[in-house]
This record gives C-alpha cells, structure tokens and sequence, in this order.
C-alpha cells in the first residue's frame, strides 16, 4: 500500500492540525504557508490525487468541497460580496502541485490580483 499523503495523516488525526471544517466527505483546515490573512484548505476524505484524476463516481465528492467552501467563507464572515474570497486548484507542475492529495486552496482576507501569477 502506498504511503499516506501528509493531509491524509491530518484527516486521520496522526498529525495534529485544528479543522476549520469537517463533514462526512471532506477537512478543512488552515495552510502551513498561508498566502493570504484567510487560507484554508479543503481536502476530500477520500484520496483523489489530483482533479483531473477524479472520475465519474468522484461527482459527489467534489460537489462537496465546493459546497464545504460556500459554508467555511460563511462561517469566516467572508461570505459577503463586499468581501469575497477566491477558490484555487493547482493540478501538476506548471501549476504548481506540490501535494497530490486533490485540495482547494480557500484565499481571502486582502485583494486578490487577476490575472493570477
Ligand atoms: P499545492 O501547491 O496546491 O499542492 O498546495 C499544497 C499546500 O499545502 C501548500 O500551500 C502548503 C500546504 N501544506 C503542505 N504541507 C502541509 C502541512 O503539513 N500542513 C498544512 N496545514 N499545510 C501544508
């Protein structure tokens, strides 16, 4: 069996980190290197390594981080229009993977430039 990625060890509690956010299909919890005031991972329970790996029966997991998104900002009082918050998913190289357990970087808390670096 391979070896777990580091944010399966944070799912299954064998590294400690506070959960923003937990439900039944996903974690959420804040990134060691944050790149905003407001940046929170959210990571599927089940592993997926990256998104364009998910597969048709992956439908309502990745329904679910979208949806566990909506509820964090809401709880971060970022939900507002007048505030906002960004949804990132970096899949390979070009992008910038560096953990391939699919996650979605939640960034909020400053303005965020577009075009994206
Ligand atoms: P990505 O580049 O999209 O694969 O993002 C991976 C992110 O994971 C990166 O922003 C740093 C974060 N990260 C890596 N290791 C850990 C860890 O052990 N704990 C937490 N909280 N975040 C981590």
């Amino acid at each position: 069996m391979s070896e777990k990625t580091i944010f399966q060890k944070i799912i299954d509690r064998e590294i400690p980190a506070p959960l923003v956010y937990e439900d039944e299909w996903v974690a959420a919890f804040n990134d060691v290197n944050p790149q905003a005031p407001i940046h929170v991972l959210i990571v599927p329970k089940k592993l997926i390594p990256r998104v364009g790996e998910a597969v048709a029966e992956d439908q309502a997991t990745l329904g679910a981080l979208l949806l566990a998104a909506g509820k964090i900002a809401d709880k971060l009082g970022i939900k507002d229009r007048s505030k906002g918050f960004r949804l990132v998913i970096n899949h390979g190289k070009d992008a910038g993977e560096s953990v391939p357990h699919l996650h979605v970087h939640l960034l909020a808390g400053r303005s965020l430039e577009w075009p994206p670096g």
